[in-house]
This record gives C-alpha cells, structure tokens and sequence, in this order.
C-alpha cells in the first residue's frame, strides 16, 4: 500500500505481558508505525498450543489489546485483530502443513524447549511454526519484526514460501525478520541466562508492562547481578544481570551507551537497580493508566477489533482463494457465502 513495507506481527494473548515483550516487540511496532503499513495479530490459535484456561484466554485476548492500544498502536495507522477473527489462517496452516516436511518443525529449538516442558506435546506445538507462517504470508507481508527468540520461525516462513513459490510459481512475499540490535533479548531477572518469559517463575521473574510500581520495586530490588562493581555494558556470562538492567535502563531512558555508562560511573549496584526501576516506572505508567480506563470498555474493545477483522480479511480471504487455486481446489462458486 502506498510502496510502503508491509509489516506484519503477532503476540500471544498467553498470560501477563511484560517488558520483554515490550522492548523487543511492541516498541518498535509502534515506533515504525507511520512509515509503515501495518498488521498486528493477537494470536488466539497461537495460545492453545499449550493448555489455556477458556475464561482466562477471552480476558487475556482483551488485556493483550488493550495494553497494545495503551503503548500507542494507534487503530487510524495499523489494523490490529484477532487471529481466529479471519479464518483464512487456519485454513492457510493446513495447506502449508502439508507443504512442509517433518524434519523442517522436528528442529525449531522453542518446540523442543516447550515440548520438554509438557506432559503431553500436541500436534499443534509442533505445527506452530506453519500457523506463524501462514498469518505472514496471506499478508504479503515485507517485515516482521520480532524479538530474537523468533528468529528461526521467520527463517521457516521464508523456506516455506520458498519451497511453495518454486513449485507452484511465484505467488508468496518472502519475508525478512527485523530484529533490533538492543531489547531483542531481555532476561530473567531471577535469572539473567533465560529469556524473560510469559511462562516463567510468578514473581521475581519478569517486570509486567501493566504491574504496580511496588510490583516492579519488588522485581527490580531482587534483580540478580554478580559479586563484581563494574557497570558498563558486557557480554561476559558472569555480568549477564547488570548487562541486563542497562539494557532495559538504555531502552526505557532513550539514552545512548556512551551516556548510559557515564552515568553509573564510580556508583554502585544499589543506584543502579534504583534508576532502573524509576525510569521503567515513569516509562510504564502512562500505559498502566490507560489500560485501566480501556479495560472499563468492553464493548468498545470488542468494536475496533472487529473493524480490525474486517480490514484483515480484505487481504486474508482473496489470498487464501489465490492459495486454495494453485493447488488445485475447485474454488467455491460466488453464490456460496459459507466460504
Ligand atoms: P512465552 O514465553 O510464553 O512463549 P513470550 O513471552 O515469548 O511467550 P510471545 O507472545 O510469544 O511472548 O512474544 C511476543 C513478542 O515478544 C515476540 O516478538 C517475541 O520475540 C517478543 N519477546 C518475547 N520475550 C522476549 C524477551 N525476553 N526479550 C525480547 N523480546 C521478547
Ligand atoms: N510466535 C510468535 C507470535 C506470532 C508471530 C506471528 C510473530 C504468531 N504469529 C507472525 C510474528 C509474525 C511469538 O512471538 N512467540
């Protein structure tokens, strides 16, 4: 539209949103959102790979749109919807998973850290990555920008869109991730060697995008460091835990290294941890406060996302009958409306 990229992303609605989502994804969605033209997924399919409580996953789909319009998408500039609003990526990651071999899913390094995790695995943690592939590719989408424990889904989405392109003819966008150098990767503050995660510990693990300032002293006060005093940015393993608080404090301050680093000079762990959490207080609290006065507007929720369906499927349905055409189906007829 308009020769601008076409950017498209998803975030699970899976449980309490925190500042790794924050900084690896949802920033820089709403940072790019005027030069682009842009696709935001709440992906519902996505989140019963796992079990979900049914109560749970409607307030959580909401909450998840809720706090992304609070950040700033901004509904005039990007359509934001429902994965299972549109079926046409359902009925995509069928075709696809039938395009693409076992050995392809069997190595993707999350299903097998989450399979590990599980008691029983479903078929659809393994076929994730093909449902991932399919909300990109019905959008032709350009960009996708993603933290970088995303990676190597994108890379399965272009070899997908490969391997589709070289069999039936040229037909799909063959997609780039975009993942930025700082925030890609923010980690457990209980542990600074695991990624922050939705799934981790309930407290001390993860600053949620929506806590309480005293919610986030607590996490932050009892972030891990080392027994060192150095502040200054590292890849060291050992330093894994300030470098991580000066990430986050870097993102959250916009302030460069160089000035980020000064400003610790000759100062102690203590001051550290007390900047980090000032700043990602003020940072999160006009976010925080709207989602409060959202979340008291069910109704109006449900009204944009609606809008934001519609204008998926305007991309999404003729893109899957062009899919559902090359390889061989007989396209239903226009008076059958139940397609
Ligand atoms: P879970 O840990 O339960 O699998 P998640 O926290 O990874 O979930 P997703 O909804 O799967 O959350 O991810 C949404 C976006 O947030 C993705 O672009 C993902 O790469 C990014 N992201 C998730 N965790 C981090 C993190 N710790 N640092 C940077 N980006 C992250
Ligand atoms: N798997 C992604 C969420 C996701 C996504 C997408 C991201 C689903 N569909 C399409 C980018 C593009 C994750 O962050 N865990």
């Amino acid at each position: 539209m308009n020769g601008r990229p076409r950017v498209l992303s998803g975030i699970q609605p899976s449980g309490r949103l925190h500042i790794g989502n924050y900084l690896g994804a949802i920033q820089q969605w709403v940072l790019g959102q005027d030069a682009k033209d842009n696709f935001f997924c709440i992906v519902d399919l996505h989140a019963i790979t796992v079990p979900q409580d049914p109560d749970q996953l409607r307030l959580q789909t909401r909450q998840t749109a809720a706090i992304l319009l609070a950040a700033g998408i901004d509904p005039k500039k990007s359509t934001l919807f429902v994965q299972s609003h549109v079926r046409a990526h359902a009925e995509a990651c069928w075709i696809l998973n039938c395009l693409t071999p076992l050995g392809w899913l069997e190595r993707m390094t999350q299903y097998k850290s989450k399979a590990a995790n599980q008691e029983t695995v479903s078929t659809g943690l393994l076929n994730y990555p093909v449902l991932m592939a399919a909300d990109i590719l019905l959008y032709d989408a350009d960009e996708v920008p993603v933290g970088d424990d995303q990676r190597q889904h994108v890379e399965l989405t272009r070899d997908i869109a490969v391997r589709f392109n070289h069999i039936y003819g040229d037909f799909f966008v063959v997609p780039k991730a975009v993942i930025r150098e700082e925030g890609a990767r923010v980690m457990g503050l209980d542990d600074p060697n695991a990624k922050m995660s939705k799934s981790g510990p309930a407290r001390g693990h993860a600053v949620g995008i929506v806590d309480e300032p005293d919610e986030i002293r607590y996490t932050l006060g009892r972030a891990v460091t080392d027994s060192g005093r150095e502040i200054q940015f590292s890849s060291a393993p050992e330093k894994a835990g300030v470098n991580n608080l000066l990430q986050i404090y870097l993102l959250m301050s916009g302030k460069s290294a160089p000035e980020v680093e000064r400003n610790f000079e000759g100062r102690g762990y203590g001051d550290l941890k007390k900047a980090v959490t000032e700043v990602v207080i003020e940072s999160l609290r006009p976010i925080r406060e709207r989602y409060a006065q959202l979340m008291q507007e069910p109704d109006d929720l449900d009204r944009l996302l609606a809008t934001g369906a519609a204008q998926a499927r305007a991309l999404a349905e003729p893109k899957v009958l062009g899919l559902k055409e090359r390889v061989g189906f007989v396209l239903p007829t226009t008076s059958d409306t139940s397609t």
